[in-house]
């Protein structure tokens, strides 16, 4: 019999502030419990055990000096050997995991590209003492398959367009920089630019900036509530999503009204008028499409010195959306891309599909039998109170979003993040076959 715990998107990286108050560029802020599960594997020495890394183990987009892609290798180890510094304890786990003679694979998320790097390759192999048999290090977009074929497991972030890696770029790369020859360019994923430029700027002032789910429904209201300046950094989103080269002839503010007209058409006059009118004349009892947008809208174009309070009525309207949200149900999976990808899986005959990369952990049934896994997270979460969402007294509602806007902005993050480490468990009999497989939560 053979056990295989497939853990992913663990973003190991990233520093605390100096004196240890602030989770700061973390993501993970709980290795130690990641180390303990570890340790407990290793401590069932008969067992045949195989640990499966499914991408984005560490994160070298929370490493200063933040960049979309560490091009240089030198730039890049150091990143690394920062990140081993700080949580020692993780990468000794998985030494000893190796030494024990239990089987590891690690998998290439979008969060931890430059491990691909020659030299990057051998550090990390030189930290986990990684010379013996049992360690497959897969850099390409290559699944895994385990289980005779019935098992396919790979990082996720191909269905995405803000985050498929170019991987014919990537082992280019790789191969010039084992030679030491000139290096062509490699181009990192919209979603990596996207961290560089717009969320690591605002994560310096708000730490919850991607912890919080899901990203656009939620994180874009809240952020032009606590900030309405951030909508430059909007346009900048747009921008790196439409391909948009800025010139001197175009604006960042006629490239948002130019995606709000893509978004809106005719309409957009006449949600610019709407904005200008305070939104306190308004009825704020309706929800729907159109108060969810005039709410998201609302936000965008309101002036960038009124007060917090003043955007609590729009923000909640913008928030209404996220009422029936089902982000964070295991049983259902409301990110189509991931879903029609299992689907197709399946249909070249995979019995089971397991992604991670959305941090979102599922067990969901698929039409034809098939089942689709995502492993999930250890890193730290965030949704909004659902008491807020839920209220239906419309002054308790605001006074609930009125202090959850206010510990955002000095920061008191801890008591909204969510920890809850899921690993897939899949079971093997003797000629490989698959007995059992299961989504389970990590007891700490
Ligand atoms: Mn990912």
């Amino acid at each position: 019999m053979k056990e295989i715990f497939v853990i992913s998107d663990l973003h190991i990286g990233g520093a605390a502030t100096a004196d240890n108050s602030d989770r700061g560029f973390r993501i993970c802020t709980h290795t130690d419990v990641l180390s303990d599960f570890i340790y407990r594997l290793c401590d069932r020495k008969k067992a045949f055990i195989e640990l499966v890394i499914n991408g984005d183990m560490v994160d070298f987009l929370a490493e200063r000096d933040f960049a979309a892609f560490t091009i240089d290798p030198k730039m890049a180890v150091q990143k690394l050997k920062n990140i081993v510094e700080r949580e020692f304890q993780f990468f000794d786990s998985l030494q000893l995991f190796l030494a024990t003679g239990h089987q590891l694979t690690i998998l290439l998320g979008n969060h931890d590209i430059e491990l691909a790097l020659p030299e990057v390759q051998a550090y990390l192999r030189q930290v986990l003492k990684a010379e013996r048999k049992n360690f497959n290090f897969i850099l390409t977009d290559t699944p895994y398959i385990v289980g005779n074929g019935a098992v396919l497991i790979e990082h996720g972030n191909r269905y995405d367009e803000w985050n498929w890696v170019d991987y014919g770029a990537l082992h280019k790369l790789m191969a010039q920089q084992a030679r030491g020859e000139k290096i062509s360019d490699f181009r990192p994923p919209k979603g990596s630019r996207m961290v560089e430029m717009v969320i690591n700027p605002v994560k310096e002032k708000y730490r919850f900036i991607d912890l919080l789910k899901p990203e656009t429904q939620a994180v874009l209201p809240i952020l032009l509530a606590l900030e309405p300046s951030s909508k430059n950094k909007i346009s900048t989103i747009l921008s790196i999503y439409t391909n948009f080269r800025g010139t001197e002839e175009r604006s960042e503010d006629q490239v948002l009204d130019e995606e709000l007209y893509k978004v809106l058409g005719d309409e957009v006059e006449g949600f610019k008028e709407y904005a200008e009118v305070p939104t306190t004349t308004r009825e704020t009892s309706e929800r729907g499409t159109w108060e969810v947008v005039t709410g998201f809208v609302d936000l965008l174009l309101r002036k960038d010195n009124s007060r917090l309070e003043k955007r609590l009525p729009a923000l909640h309207k913008a928030l209404s959306v996220l009422q029936n949200d089902q982000s964070f149900n295991p049983a259902q999976e409301s990110l189509k891309e991931y879903l029609e990808a299992a689907q197709r899986l399946s249909e070249q005959g995979f019995k089971y599909i397991i992604f991670g990369h959305t941090h979102f952990a599922r067990n969901v049934e698929l039409s034809n039998g098939a089942r689709y896994f995502n492993a999930g997270t250890w890193a730290d979460l965030m949704q909004i109170p659902i008491n807020i969402l839920n209220e239906t007294d419309y002054s308790t509602a605001m006074q609930l979003l009125e202090k959850f806007m206010n510990d955002l902005l000095i920061n008191q993050v801890a008591q909204y993040a969510i920890f809850k480490p899921t690993y897939v468990h899949i079971e093997l009999d003797n000629s490989g076959d698959v007995v059992n497989i299961d989504l389970k939560e990590y007891e700490c």
